[in-house]
C-alpha cells in the first residue's frame, strides 16, 4: 500500500503522467482546446481508471469542485487526497500531516493565469465502506476554473454542466460572499446540463456545496457548516415580495438539487494567498483555517454523507459512469444545444428581436387594413406603392427603438427583418390576386372560349362540307367540354388538385400563346403604320 506521504509525493506531475508511470496522479479526462473551444473525452484513459477490476461494478461517489479560476480549488482537492490516503492507510493520528510537508496532488499554484484545464481526476479510485458495510468507490474530481480570459460562457457552462452531471457531490467554491450572480451562474449552467439530460423525472443532482472561502465576517454567521447553514438560508430564502427573476434562481436551485449545504472557510493566511514561496506546506497556513479543514474535509467525505451518483432514480457504477461520460460528452460536442451567451449578448438580442417584432406588426398591420381579409382587389401598381410606404414605416420605427449592443450588431436584425416583410409582401400579392374576378374564372373562360370557338369552327366546316375535320372539331369541344366539367368539380370538391392544376396550367399556357400572338400581331400592325407611314409622309410632300 502507497503512504499518503509518498503518493502524493508521486503526484506532483503533470496530468496524465501518473497512466505512463502507473503511480496516482491527477489524469485528463476531458481535455479543452481553449483556441477552438473544443471538448474531448479521454475515453482511453478515463476507461483505464473506471474499469479497474476491483472497482467496477461498485456503485460510484463523484466529488467534484467547480466555481472560478484562481480560488483555490484544487489546493483544497488535495486536502481531501490526504484526508483520503490516511483513511486507506488506517491513520489514528492527525491526517492534516506534518507541517513541513508540501501540498501536493491536483496541481495548484499562485499567480493570476489559470492553472487546471479541462476536467481532471485522480487515477486511484478510493473504497470507502458506507454504514450499512456497503462498498463504494469515491473518485475525486477537478475541474477548470471558469470566467478565465480565454473561455466563453458556452466553454465555462460545458465544463461546469459536465462536472455536475457525472458528480453526486458539486463543491462550488466560491470567494468571500455568495452573490446574486454567482446564484445567476449557477442557474445558468446547471440548466445548460439539465437541457443535456434525457427525460428527468425527479432533481437531476444530488449534492451541492456552497463552499465560501476566505469568509471575513464569523460575528455574524460563524465559520464551518452550522454559520454556513444559516447564511445560506437567509441567502436562498424565497420571499412573497421579491422580484419574480430573484424567487426563479432561488427555486430553479432547490429544484435541482436533492442536498443543498454550504460552508463557511477563514482565509488561510498572507502567506497562502500572496507569497510566491509558498508550497502548501502546514506550517505557512493560518491554523484558524486548518481547524476549520479538519471540520469540513471529514464531513464531506464522512461515509454517511457520500451519496452515490444517480441519475433518474438509479445508481449508477463505475462502468456506468463512463458511458454517462461517453453520451454527455457527444451532446455537448453536437449543435442540438443553444449556445449560452453572455449576459449582454443574450439582452441585446432580445432588445433587437422585440423591435424587429413590433416593426413587422406595424407593417403587417397597415397592409391588413389596406388589402387584407375581405377587403376588395387593389391593384398590383395600389400595393406596391402601399408596400414600400409601411415598409419605410416598420424600418423607422425598428431604427429608432433604442436597443443594447451598437449599430453593427442591430444591422443584421434590420436584414432579417427587411427580408420578412418582403415575405409579407409576397403573401400579401397572392392573397390580393386571389381576389380578382378574372384570375379566378380564368381557366373556365379559356375553356369556354375554345368550346365556343371550335363549336362555330365544326358549324361552319360541316357547312363547307369538311365533314371530317368538323367531326374533329366536335371531339375536341368534346373533350374542353369534360375538361370544364371536371375543373369544376375539382373546385367544388377540393379532390385530384394536381389534375386541377394541370388544367389551370393548360389554360394559363393557351392564354398566353393568345395574348402574345394577339400582342405580336398588334405589334405588326403598329409597326407596320408607322414604317408604313414615312412613304405616306413622303407622298405628303
Ligand atoms: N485567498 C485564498 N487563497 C487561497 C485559498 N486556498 C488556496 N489559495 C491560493 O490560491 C492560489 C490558487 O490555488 P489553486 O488551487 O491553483 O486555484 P484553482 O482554483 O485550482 O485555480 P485554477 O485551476 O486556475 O482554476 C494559490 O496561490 C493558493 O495558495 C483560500 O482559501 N483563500
Ligand atoms: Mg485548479
Amino acid at each position: 500500500m502507497l503512504s499518503p506521504q509518498r503518493a502524493v509525493a508521486a503526484a506532483s506531475g503533470g496530468a496524465g503522467d501518473a497512466m505512463e508511470t502507473g503511480k496516482p496522479g491527477p489524469v485528463q479526462v476531458v481535455l479543452v482546446q481553449k483556441d477552438q473551444h473544443s471538448f474531448e473525452l479521454e475515453e482511453k484513459a478515463l476507461a483505464s481508471i473506471l474499469l479497474q477490476d476491483h472497482i467496477r461494478d461498485l456503485d460510484v461517489v463523484v466529488v467534484s469542485v467547480a466555481g472560478a479560476f484562481r480560488k483555490g480549488k484544487s489546493f483544497f482537492l488535495d486536502f481531501m487526497l490526504r484526508y483520503l490516503y490516511f483513511q486507506k492507510e488506517g491513520g489514528r493520528s492527525n491526517w492534516l500531516g506534518d507541517s513541513e510537508e508540501p501540498l501536493t496532488g491536483f496541481s495548484w499554484r499562485g499567480g493570476s493565469d489559470p492553472e487546471t484545464t479541462g476536467i481532471q481526476i485522480w487515477s486511484e479510485v478510493f473504497t470507502v465502506e458506507k454504514p450499512g458495510g456497503k462498498k463504494v468507490a469515491v473518485v475525486l474530481m477537478d475541474t477548470q476554473g471558469a470566467f478565465d480570459s480565454q473561455s466563453t460562457v458556452k466553454d465555462c457552462a460545458t465544463i461546469f454542466a459536465l462536472s455536475t452531471m457525472t458528480s453526486s457531490v458539486q463543491i462550488y467554491n466560491l470567494s468571500q460572499n455568495i452573490q446574486e450572480d454567482d446564484l445567476q451562474q449557477l442557474q445558468l449552467f446547471t440548466e445548460y446540463g439539465r437541457l443535456a439530460m434525457d427525460e428527468i423525472f425527479q432533481k437531476p443532482f444530488q449534492t451541492l456545496m456552497f463552499l465560501v472561502r476566505d469568509w471575513s465576517f464569523p460575528y455574524e454567521y460563524s465559520y464551518g457548516l452550522q454559520g454556513g447553514m444559516s447564511f445560506l438560508d437567509k441567502r436562498l430564502q424565497v420571499k412573497e415580495h421579491q422580484h419574480e427573476e430573484i424567487q426563479n434562481v432561488r427555486n430553479h436551485i432547490h429544484s435541482c438539487f436533492s442536498n443543498v449545504t454550504c460552508f463557511l472557510l477563514p482565509h488561510p493566511g498572507l502567506q497562502v494567498a500572496t507569497s510566491p514561496d509558498f508550497d502548501g506546506k502546514l506550517k505557512d497556513i493560518a491554523s484558524e483555517f486548518k481547524e476549520q479543514l479538519q471540520t469540513l474535509i471529514p464531513f464531506v467525505l464522512n461515509p454517511a454523507n457520500l451519496m452515490e451518483k444517480e441519475i433518474n432514480g438509479s445508481k449508477v457504477t463505475c462502468r456506468g459512469l463512463l458511458e454517462y461520460f461517453k453520451a454527455y460528452i457527444k451532446i455537448y460536442q453536437g449543435e442540438d444545444l443553444p449556445h449560452p451567451k453572455s449576459m449582454l449578448q443574450a439582452t441585446a438580442e432580445a432588445n433587437n428581436l422585440a423591435a424587429a417584432a413590433s416593426a413587422k406588426d406595424i407593417y403587417y398591420n397597415n397592409m391588413e387594413e389596406v388589402c387584407g381579409g375581405e377587403k376588395p382587389y387593389l391593384s398590383p401598381d395600389i400595393l406596391e406603392e402601399k408596400h414600400c410606404e409601411f415598409k419605410q414605416l416598420a424600418l423607422d420605427h425598428f431604427k429608432k427603438t433604442k436597443k443594447m449592443g451598437g449599430k453593427d450588431f442591430s444591422l443584421r436584425y434590420q436584414q432579417e427583418l427587411e427580408e420578412e416583410i418582403n415575405e409579407l409582401y409576397e403573401n400579401f400579392c397572392k392573397h390580393n390576386g386571389s381576389k380578382n374576378v378574372f384570375s379566378t374564372f380564368r381557366t373556365p373562360a379559356v375553356l369556354f372560349t375554345g368550346i365556343v370557338a371550335l363549336y362555330i369552327a365544326s358549324g361552319l366546316t360541316g357547312f363547307v362540307g369538311l365533314e371530317v375535320v368538323a367531326q374533329l372539331f366536335n371531339c375536341m369541344v368534346g373533350l374542353l367540354l369534360i375538361a370544364l366539367l371536371t375543373w369544376g368539380y375539382i373546385r367544388y370538391s377540393g379532390q385530384y388538385r394536381e389534375l386541377g392544376g394541370a388544367i389551370d396550367s393548360g389554360a394559363a399556357y393557351v392564354l398566353e400563346q393568345a395574348t402574345s400572338h394577339m400582342g405580336n400581331s398588334t405589334q405588326a400592325a403598329v409597326r407596320e403604320a408607322v414604317v408604313g407611314r414615312p412613304p405616306a409622309d413622303k407622298k405628303a410632300q
